[in-house]
């Protein structure tokens, strides 16, 4: 991006930065503090931004614009200073302000927190879609919740995990607006009376708990737009803060215990993704979310157009995985019980705002609530559920007469459980999921009884993540070279990345970007020895698995990689002839005990192999602490190799594989989520694919055809690495031998071994590794031209790709003008 120096609007900067700290923190530039420094600067543009918003709000409820209601349990936005910057085209004139002032810009942006709202995938799709709908000024409101700590801090000590708790809001939270005047009264518990009225049956609702949800509003500014939109927060409090009528009685417990349950609602993010908890603080946490979210949402289109037969003119929801699903029986009990709509009426209503987006398939993530817990906690919305599950389950018959085992397994509640995503797929108007071969999967596997009776409900929209702040704020040299070699602005235009196509076969091009990628690593040693005083060869050749740790994600089959290729240099000194750092970065959920086994793993074959003289000039094993969105920023633009290897069938998109390719990794991976499109778009001599395929998986799985003790037997590579977990080599943090992860790949937990195909795809992952290798060293040029092609081919993976899709396909929201 290539900003014209305009010295007057740096010089404006400076005085504006200079006034901040006098007029907001009663200081000078000689003596502020750098978070003084960093809030000063943040007010400024937080100024230009603030108005913009504040405009546009306006513009779009006098205009009566459609806006979508963006719902989601996690929003990892990550930090916003620079990405504001950057949106706003003064990133430059900022750095150059600062540095004018004397001051290490870089420094200033790291004093920001990095609010980690989000586990992983799901959050941070969230955040790019915030920023893609208000780059394009499509009016829409992110809402979620405004958990206190977000999610863990990691560290590892002695090899281990331990988690640290996040208080991002400790300094404050510069960006925030608090509306206390839009709070809202959100109910739990109690009891539920029906009267008969002379208009008809009244529902009432009595001895409830009251909670106040307080909206914070945070203005997301996308690139150069007009409307940025907003990401509404809500937090609890009690409604007496402290209930001094109790207290005076002497009931002390009640006292406390009431603002003890309502603010413990936002206290905490749930640190587990791809794994359903059914705890019933999480179960407030969604309905606080998404009542608060339709109550507002209902007054504010009472109060502007009047009649909520038009609320489907006016609002799309878009729900984010199932956690906000609640929002769907909290809209029909708004309707009936507080506006006196008849059942039909309000089901007709809420059909046509809901879409549910689906991003996992496997079991243990599919949400299901205890029907005795979900009973006691939220009465009404209970009966309500109960009622549409009954009326569903008629619909169903008259499809599936004399299937009752299909009605049973598609119907809401079931086996004492309340379903959520049979919810949504009984309700709303689009479900979707995140990859063509996701939504193929929901279409043939999942959801493959609804699909049969309701083929329009169900589509694919392939994911995707932000280039600015990916490749315009993750590496800005990179993004200088493209725009420099194309028409037009590559920010606010993904279709441009496909325009320096040519440029693969260009070698003044090639080596520009190649040295931007040297550079960018280089970057990233500085950051591990500053941040854990880790030395890397920045030489190397770097290959990084960044994700959660997830077994189906398969971090553990590149342990075994790892071990297989330690002990072949062993043998043969020879047989790497440069270096490889291989990087891990992962957070386990806290609970997940197999997760937390294979970070020991990981660290125990970094000693290994780090200590050892025979390996440690040829590899290295590194695992980043705490990765999170500021960490993937720095490491993204610095990796070779992009590790995918789900097993086939399990990974429902990946974002992760999109960052890489966008910097110019190379994907080594399976055909797994959206592998399968970059594989598509590059064409196959661009990518590195290994392994069993869906099908393979799926048909090994039905006939039970899969043996890892045969393959054990018969395969001495499998066998020597397979031994070294157990043998005794390993440094050992903890108490075992890493035997059971030998058992679980060897013998299995519930008679299931190995039930991710780590050792089933080993021998395809090593053989593909060394053509990956081979490349690399032997042919660099090609590498290179390989890297360009997928830069180039990666503006389909632009989020903001992804929106217009979903506004075409499903919300048709207006652009704001
Ligand atoms: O759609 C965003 C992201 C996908 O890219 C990942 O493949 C998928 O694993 C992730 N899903 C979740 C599910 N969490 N829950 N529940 O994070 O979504």
């Amino acid at each position: 991006m290539k900003i014209v120096n305009n010295n007057s609007k740096v010089k404006e900067i400076i005085s504006n930065v200079e006034n901040k700290l006098n007029n907001n923190f009663g200081t000078t530039l000689e003596e502020a503090t750098r978070d003084e420094l960093y809030k000063a600067g943040a007010g400024c543009i937080r100024d230009d931004i603030m108005h913009l918003w504040t405009k546009s709000r306006k513009k779009t409820e006098d205009l009566g614009l459609k806006k979508l209601y963006y719902m989601s349990a996690e929003f990892l936005m990550g930090r916003a200073y620079s990405n504001n910057l950057i949106n706003s085209g003064v990133l430059r004139d900022y750095k150059e302000a600062f540095e004018k002032m004397g001051i290490d810009f870089d420094d200033i942006l790291d004093e920001e927190s990095d609010p980690g709202l989000g586990n992983g995938g799901l959050g941070r799709l969230a955040a790019c879609f915030l920023d893609s709908l208000s780059t394009l000024n499509l009016p829409a409101i992110g809402c979620g919740i405004r958990y206190e700590y977000g999610l863990f801090r990691q560290k590892i000590i002695d090899g281990s995990q331990v988690e640290v708790e996040d208080d991002w809001l400790r300094d404050g939270f510069v960006w925030e607006v608090e509306r206390p005047e839009l709070t809202m009264e959100v109910h739990f518990n109690g009891e539920i009376r029906e009267n008969w009225t002379e208009d008809g049956l009244k529902i009432e609702h009595y001895n409830y708990h009251t909670v106040l949800a307080v909206p914070y509003d945070v203005p997301v500014m996308g690139y150069k737009t007009n409307a940025p939109a907003t990401l509404r927060l809500w937090s609890a409090k009690s409604k007496q803060n402290f209930d001094l009528h109790s207290f005076n009685k002497g009931r002390y417990e009640k006292a406390s215990a009431d603002s003890e349950f309502a603010e413990v609602i936002s206290k905490v993010l749930y640190p587990a993704d791809d794994h359903m908890q059914g705890k019933l603080l999480r179960l407030k946490q969604f309905y606080f979310l998404t009542s608060a979210t339709m109550q507002l949402m209902v007054k504010h289109h009472k109060e502007k157009r009047g009649d909520l037969h038009t609320l489907p003119e006016y609002a799309a929801v878009q729900i984010n995985d199932t956690h906000p699903t609640l929002a769907i029986p909290e809209l029909m009990r708004i309707l009936m019980d507080e506006e006196g709509f008849g059942w039909e009426e309000a089901e007709d209503i809420v059909s046509q705002i809901f879409n549910y987006t689906n991003h996992t398939i496997m079991a243990e993530a599919l949400e299901c609530w205890d029907e005795n817990m979900f009973k006691l906690l939220l009465p009404r919305i209970y009966q309500i559920i109960c009622v549409m599950n009954q009326k569903y389950c008629e619909r169903l018959r008259t499809y599936y007469p004399n299937d009752e085992a299909k009605i049973a397994y598609m119907a809401i509640i079931g086996n004492n459980q309340i379903r959520m995503a049979n919810l949504c797929v009984a309700v709303c108007h689009r479900v979707n999921g995140v990859s063509q071969l996701h939504g193929d999967i929901l279409k043939t596997n999942l959801f493959h009884d609804s699909y049969n009776i309701y083929p329009q409900k169900f589509l694919a929209i392939t994911n995707g993540i932000t280039h600015r702040r990916w490749l315009a704020l993750a590496n800005p040299e990179l993004c200088d070279l493209i725009q420099d070699n194309v028409r037009g602005d590559l920010l606010g235009d993904y279709r441009l990345f496909e325009k320096i196509m040519p440029m693969a076969d260009d070698a003044e091009f090639c080596k520009k970007y190649d040295a931007i990628k040297q550079r960018n690593k280089r970057r990233l040693a500085k950051y591990l020895k500053q941040k854990q005083g880790i030395e890397i060869n920045p030489d190397s050749l770097i290959d990084v698995q960044c994700k959660r740790l997830h077994e189906y994600k398969r971090q553990l089959l590149k342990c075994l990689h790892i071990i297989y290729l330690y002990k072949q240099v062993k043998k043969n000194p020879d047989f790497l002839s440069k270096p490889i750092t291989f990087i891990f970065g992962a957070k386990a959920a806290p609970g997940y005990q197999r997760a937390k086994e294979i970070i020991r793993l990981i660290n125990s074959i970094g000693d290994m192999v780090n200590n050892d003289p025979a390996t440690k000039d040829k590899m290295q094993v590194v695992f980043v602490e705490n990765y999170s969105v500021s960490v993937a920023e720095v490491l993204i633009p610095a990796a070779d190799i992009s590790e995918q290897l789900s097993t086939a069938g399990l990974e429902a998109s990946g974002t992760g594989n999109m960052k890489f390719m966008m910097n110019g990794a190379l994907t080594l991976g399976t055909m797994d989520g959206a592998n399968v499109e970059i594989f598509e778009q590059v064409g196959k001599e661009n990518i590195f694919i290994f392994g069993a395929t869906v099908d393979e998986i799926n048909s090994m799985k039905q006939y039970r055809t899969y043996n890892p003790g045969t393959i054990f037997e018969q395969n001495p590579m499998i066998r020597e690495v397979c031994n070294c977990l157990i043998a005794g080599e390993l440094p050992r943090y903890g108490k075992r031998k890493y035997s059971d992860i030998y058992q679980s790949l060897l013998f299995g937990e519930h008679n299931i071994p190995d039930q991710y195909f780590v050792l089933y795809d080993l021998p395809s992952y090593v053989e593909e590794f060394e053509k990956v290798y081979d490349m690399y060293i032997n042919h660099h040029d090609e590498w290179v031209k390989k890297a360009v092609i997928n830069t180039a081919k990666s503006g389909f993976f632009s989020s903001d790709r992804t929106i217009e899709e979903y506004n075409e396909k499903i919300w048709n929201l207006p652009t704001y003008k």
